[in-house]
């Protein structure tokens, strides 16, 4: 059965991680994905790669989450598939949606837990900040009006393993749940195990969260990762147990060499291929 939704949202943002390869994700996402209702493009600001305040390209970014946040305070959507795009993709998408859902959990599928901010960060790349943001701790012009979108307890962690010491010190300082690869390899089905049954749930998924050997196309390919399909028994997990309110697809770089099947597994077991 597939996944209904309000809208898509094709949103090629590349300016987060700084790599253009991943703009071109949206659209091949958008091809491999059949639309069920709306879809819209949004188009992306190009604008200086300055950076302001330790952030990279601060305000072409700020001008692409604009026009994405006038979209959806305009259509108030309850449930949006965003197809990025770098990791800040969605960024607009999951704070409009936790204040829909205010009892909703976010599973970061992803090698990186993004929980820098602007002073931690060593690259200045806004894509490891976007968590962190979308706890609080961010840049004004990322985090909106409301300041935190949701409170550590409603995060699960899942795939992390790629960690600045500041970023393991937040994780362990809150108590965040955190499903690392030992963990999934061991059951991936056991990812949902503390959060009541259906509830709602949002699935960020950086596919730089499976191994590269199996998914090589992504801008920070990071090794020691689950295959894919272990990755894809989880995401059905996460599906069947919760009522999905919102999914995003992250830093998908198909211009390297890769197997497409990898992907489509991933793309199955979240119920978007029809
Ligand atoms: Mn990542």
């Amino acid at each position: 059965m597939t996944w209904q939704r309000d809208v898509d949202l094709v949103v090629p943002l590349w300016q987060g991680g700084d790599d253009v390869r991943t703009a071109a994700g949206a659209s091949a996402l958008a091809r491999l994905i059949p639309p069920n209702g709306n879809r819209l493009h949004v188009a992306v600001t190009d604008g200086p790669r300055t950076t302001i305040d330790g952030i990279r390209s601060l305000d072409a970014i700020h001008g692409t989450l604009t026009r994405l946040r006038d979209r959806l305070t305009r259509r108030d959507p309850q449930r949006t598939l965003t197809l990025g795009g770098d990791c800040l993709s969605d960024l607009v998408a999951i704070q409009h949606l936790a204040t829909r859902h205010p009892d909703m959990t976010l599973y970061w599928v992803d090698a990186h837990p993004d929980l820098n901010t602007p002073a931690t960060s060593p690259s200045q790349r806004a894509h490891g900040m976007v968590l962190r943001t979308l706890l609080g701790d961010g840049h004004p012009r990322l985090t909106g009006a409301n300041g935190a979108a949701l409170p550590t307890p409603a995060v699960t962690l899942v795939g992390a393993r790629d960690l600045d010491p500041p970023e393991t010190r937040y994780i362990r300082h809150h108590g965040i749940a955190w499903v690392d690869t030992v963990e999934l390899l061991a059951d991936p089905t056991r990812v949902t195990a503390p959060r009541p049954a259906g509830t709602p749930a949002y699935i960020h998924l950086d596919i730089d969260v499976c191994d590269p050997f199996d998914l090589p196309a992504v801008a920070v390919p990071t090794p020691d990762g689950p295959r894919a399909g272990t990755v894809a028994e989880a995401l059905a997990a996460i599906t069947a147990h919760h009522d999905v309110v919102g999914i995003g697809i992250c830093e998908y770089a198909p211009v390297i060499e890769h197997d497409e099947a990898r992907l489509a597994t991933l793309l199955a077991a979240l119920d978007l291929t029809g």
